[in-house]
């Protein structure tokens, strides 16, 4: 269905914008950023080639918007992956794998290999003049390449293994991330609706969840407030329904909250009791925004009673540097009101800037409120609450294409200033963190 016709007008339409656009608009199959929203198929421009010029406008949003669940991102942001089209259906592959050797310098650190990642697969085809289904399946290595007990990280909090909570490691993620359908039905000349189920998947919660974020694509490792901000991207259990025009998005969803649990192979299927809203502005093409509000009265498989409230609130900037670079800033702020564990804040800022499609530098700044029963701290904190803050800066390097594949080798460098009350926990005032790596990603998109 992709008319030679089709693809000329459109590359005459793509350079007559560009000469009248007032900022840079490189194309983006010369655009060889190696990470990007997995979903970018293919673009709006593409998408409307593929089903025919009377596809209402609102199913031809970039798809480069779509990044993890039903989440958003800037318009700008690049393409990778493998594109292939078989009759109606369009297919695209992107994955982004990290293997390396980490080590967290205190008395609760430790040090270890961990491999990181995931790869994924996603469908999708026109039905009818006027709606559009989505098959999406995504996997993670880590089941077998982050250990049963995760990779050492200072200050992480969050999830079990052998009974107990997990405390200065980050939980691997399960085998299965995200196994979804989508079904996107223009309503009205600008407006759609969008359905998605998901037996595992992610709601409406929080920012792009930070495996997925082109703001960390080159940092193997979590943040220290994944669990105040997006923990909930694999939920086993998901129905989201959101109303959309080209700038704005309103989501419900109704989940399992629960988190998964130390099996990482199965899927932990609950009936759903939680809920989540999110409203989601792409006010231009370089910048998209969340609040979203969660309620999960359930989550935490050791305190089943405790019921959870999270606020977030989150902006991501995007934008190309040079004909080959792209810098990604991501800001996004926390709220987690328990019952009991009273309410903590969780602040991040991070960012990624590629220079030129090979060199690439990242940095991470967090600042979290964790209590005695987040860090699993001796009966004598019992109460007590403390300020964390992890501060990381890295490099990463491509080394050129590898079929449809980008090798790197990075390097990345962490601090935690421990709070004086920790120091006899934790040692060193200072503990320096470190992991060499290498990163495989899609290559970028080629039409
Ligand atoms: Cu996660």
């Amino acid at each position: 269905m992709r008319a030679p016709a089709a693809s000329a007008t459109l590359a005459a339409l793509l350079l007559a914008f560009q000469a009248h656009a007032t900022e840079a608009t490189p194309p983006h199959a010369s655009h060889p950023a190696p990470h990007a929203g997995h979903a970018g198929a293919t673009d709006g421009h593409g998408a409307t080639s593929s089903v025919g010029s009377d596809v209402p406008d609102i199913l031809s949003l970039p798809m480069a918007r779509e990044a993890s669940g039903t989440a958003w991102q800037p318009d700008a942001t690049p393409h990778a992956g493998s594109h292939l089209s078989s009759g109606r259906w369009s297919l695209m592959f992107h994955e982004q794998l990290f293997g390396g050797y980490v080590a967290q310098g205190s008395e609760r650190g430790a040090r270890r290999f961990a491999g990181t990642g995931w790869l994924m697969l996603m469908a999708q085809r026109p039905l009818g003049e006027d709606s559009r289904l989505g098959l999406r399946l995504m996997l993670s290595p880590e089941p077998l390449t982050a250990g049963g007990r995760g990779y050492p990280l200072l200050f992480q909090s969050g999830e079990t293994y052998a009974g107990e909570r997990l405390h200065d490691r980050q939980h691997p993620h399960d085998l299965f991330m995200e196994a979804a359908v989508t079904y996107t039905q223009a309503l009205a000349p600008g407006w759609g609706l969008q359905l998605y189920a998901a037996p595992v998947g992610e709601p409406a919660l929080g920012p792009v969840a930070s495996p997925h974020r082109v703001s960390a694509a080159a940092d193997p490792l979590a943040a220290i407030g994944h669990h105040w901000l997006d923990s909930s991207h694999i939920s086993f259990g998901v129905l989201t329904a959101a109303l959309f025009t080209p700038t704005a998005k309103l989501e419900l969803s109704w989940f399992n909250g629960r988190e998964p649990d130390e099996n990482r192979w199965d899927f932990d299927l609950r009936v759903p009791d939680s809920l989540a809203v999110r409203l989601t502005t792409n006010p231009t093409r370089h910048v998209s925004a969340q609040v979203s509000y969660g309620y999960l009265p359930s989550h935490d498989p050791l305190e089943p009673d405790e019921p959870l409230h999270r606020l977030t609130a989150s902006a991501m900037y995007h934008r190309p540097v040079g004909t080959a670079g792209h810098w990604a800033t991501t800001a996004a702020f926390g709220r987690n009101v328990g019952e009991h564990s009273g309410d903590t804040n969780a602040f991040l800022v991070e960012s990624t800037l590629d220079l030129d499609g090979r060199n690439v530098l990242f940095g991470r700044a967090e600042y979290v409120e964790k209590t005695d029963h987040d860090l699993v701290l001796p009966e004598s904190f019992h109460g007590s609450s403390f300020d964390t803050v992890g501060l990381s800066l890295g490099y990463l390097r491509n080394l050129g294409t590898w079929g449809d594949l980008v090798p790197g080798i990075g390097a990345r460098v962490s601090v935690n200033p421990v709070p004086e009350p920790l120091r006899g926990e934790y040692g060193p005032a200072l503990p320096v963190g470190g992991m060499v790596y290498l990163r495989l990603v899609s290559a970028p998109m080629r039409h």
